[in-house]
């Protein structure tokens, strides 16, 4: 996807900002470095020929293997009648191992060592749309390099001692004055699942709401062994995602990939802990589609990405490609169907291979599929890493700090934190951007994510667009300040202060903003009888509502509103006009209510 950039107004919005916001938060505006790239040469991207190889072993697709052995993937045309198809694969010997039912797509089982005989085969039968082998994916290999500089940036707001340079690189701790993130976004990360107790990722899981709570017989829904959300998702018990190579609901990380890439996007962050994410608020949804080795299928993925879409998650976060560069039709299926569903897919555009290397400028799937924002990596002075051979062609979209990217491990080896390179710590971070955003404004659509991140990306290379960027290294507080801001506040209805008695303990009130910062709005009462402190805090933010009694002449009902707008230079929904209801009465008559009738009002 390449889209034209907007005009660039993000100098003066950014300085406004920043001189905006002082009063209510105490951090630092982060300089931006000057961008220095080098010029680099075009070439054409490069096809990498497979020449078929079957995976058989439990070796989880080490090595330059293709697919899964004895499995194909087939797509039937629309209305072809079930009797054809089952007759079709009775004649093919083949069955049926997995369905996904939205789409059609099937995952068979063929005798091994036929499985591209069975493919030639099928394509060639009208009823079939396609057929494909069950490609194998795979990690990257981790590249870790040495630091040899200070971890941690001057001035920024959040407190984790391992500060990666990158965040300020991106502009993030001025994207921070605007938001740190809302909890409602939810960033799924599909890959080798998470580490769902580790201290900077547990309390960031996402929960499904449909298997969380007590059944009919008092059990609870997310160990009861019943699929119980609505209508049924079609996975039992599935409370925070779903292992599809194990088949169950505990997505745990049995490697290292999923966890440093949730970190890198959406740490716990400002908890004195290892690193900062991008986004401090957003959920993780873990899908584990790849094994302990790192590889895995794409029947899985496709069945991972399906998943993640079907249960509510903004941004689908892939970081793994295809062991050859032959072209996924389920994959580009299903990365259409969650692209329509409104969620934003997002893959590092390739990493170099120890086993199977490609050439850095061939084809990387699933990244170069459409409807996938192909993320490059950018060195610390905004160069092509060309040390590092990750992936450049004609389907880069913007690009992202990738060298020496500070993430949580779970290695013995590289605990308690690392500084990896690869396209897949620059794809967390668009991941974690991209949920900044979304709580600016939860009503963008996914087309308008991409392209507010495209349009304020600081050009690099030749200009332009081009094939080492894309349209430029991504900058959080352009994206951020670029946004506008949807203003949001609970209660939205009616701020109820209830009785207000003579002589005890005043009401208060809060009115929380979930998904901004302080700065971004502010709340006034018309009536000096109410009386508005804040707001204050990161996201979410809040205000208090405490009422001044001398300003209340009489005992009896009172009525007035608060008026909350937003303080961004473009904003929608705003003001908001919320009503404030309170009773002032004597103490006794609201003590003892039912001993005392109460004369009190007028
Ligand atoms: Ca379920
Ligand atoms: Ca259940
Ligand atoms: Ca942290
Ligand atoms: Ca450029």
């Amino acid at each position: 996807m390449k889209n034209i950039p907007m005009t660039r107004r993000i100098l003066t919005l950014l300085l406004t900002a920043l001189f905006l916001l002082l009063p209510c938060l105490s951090s630092a505006e982060d300089p931006m470095p000057p961008t220095t790239a080098p010029a680099p040469p075009s070439s054409p991207p490069t096809l990498q020929p497979c020449s078929g190889q079957a995976l058989g072993g439990k070796e989880g697709g080490r090595g330059a293997v293709e697919f899964k052995a004895g499995e194909i993937i087939v797509k039937f045309k629309e209305g072809i009648p079930k009797a054809s198809v089952q007759s079709l694969l009775l004649a093919e010997k083949a069955e049926i191992l997995n369905e996904m039912g939205q789409l059609g797509i099937m995952l068979l089982s063929v005798p091994e060592g036929r499985e591209l005989e069975k493919i030639e085969k099928l394509k060639r039968n009208p009823l079939v749309e396609y057929a494909e082998p069950n490609y194998v994916v795979q990690i990257a290999d981790p590249i870790a390099i040495e630091p040899g500089y200070s971890l941690r940036a001057l001035d920024v707001i959040p407190d984790d001692p391992y500060f990666p340079w990158n965040l300020s690189k991106i502009g993030a701790p001025a994207a921070w004055d605007i938001t740190t993130g809302s909890e409602k976004v939810v960033i799924a990360v599909i890959g080798t699942g998470v580490d769902l107790e580790h201290p900077e990722l547990k309390d960031k899981i996402w929960t499904n709401p449909g298997e969380t709570g007590t059944d009919m017989n008092g059990n609870d829904k997310a160990t009861n062994g019943i699929d119980d959300d609505r209508n049924g998702n079609g996975f039992v018990d599935d409370v925070h995602g779903w292992d599809f190579v194990n088949w169950h609901g505990e997505p745990q990380d049995d490697l290292w990939h999923g966890t440093y890439v949730a970190s890198v996007a959406a740490a716990e962050t400002n908890n004195a802990i290892l690193i900062a994410g991008v986004s401090w608020g957003a959920e993780i949804m873990p899908v584990k589609v790849l094994d302990q080795y790192g590889g895995g299928s794409i029947a899985d993925i496709n069945g991972g990405i399906i998943y993640a879409a079907d249960n509510g998650a903004k941004i689908i976060n892939l970081s793994f490609s295809l062991t050859c560069s032959n072209y996924p039709h389920s994959t580009q299926n299903v990365v259409n169907y969650a692209y329509s569903k409104g969620a934003l897919i997002v893959a590092g555009s390739g990493d170099p291979r120890v086993n199977n290397p490609v050439p850095p400028d061939a084809y990387q799937y699933p990244a170069a599929l459409e409807h996938v924002v192909s993320v490059a990596a950018t060195g610390r002075q905004d160069e092509y890493p060309r040390n590092y051979s990750t992936t450049y062609n004609d389907k880069v979209d913007v690009a992202a700090p990738g060298v020496g990217i500070w993430g949580v491990c779970i290695l013995p080896s590289c605990k308690p934190a690392a500084p990896l390179v690869g396209t897949y710590a620059a794809a967390a971070q668009v991941s974690g951007l991209a949920a900044l955003l979304w709580s600016v404004n939860p009503h963008l659509t996914n087309v308008q994510v991409t392209g507010i991140i495209t349009s304020t990306a600081v050009d690099l290379g030749d200009p332009g667009w081009d094939e080492y960027f894309g349209w430029g290294r991504i900058d959080a507080a352009a994206a951020v300040m670029t946004t506008t801001h949807y203003l949001e506040v609970e209660p939205a209805n009616v701020v109820d202060l209830g009785r207000v008695c003579d002589h005890g303990v005043l009401p208060l009130r809060t009115i929380t903003n979930p998904n901004t910062n302080c700065a971004t709005w502010s709340a006034t009462a018309i009536d000096d009888w109410l009386s508005i402190s804040g707001p204050e805090g990161y996201t979410p933010s809040s205000a208090m509502v405490s009422i001044d009694k001398d300003n209340l002449p009489n005992y009896g009902p009172y009525i007035t509103t608060i008026t909350v707008i937003s303080t961004m230079t473009n904003y929608e929904h705003s003001p908001l006009i919320i009503p404030v209801t309170a009773v002032y009465t004597q103490c006794w008559t609201s003590y003892l209510p039912l001993l005392f009738k109460n004369y009190s009002s007028d």
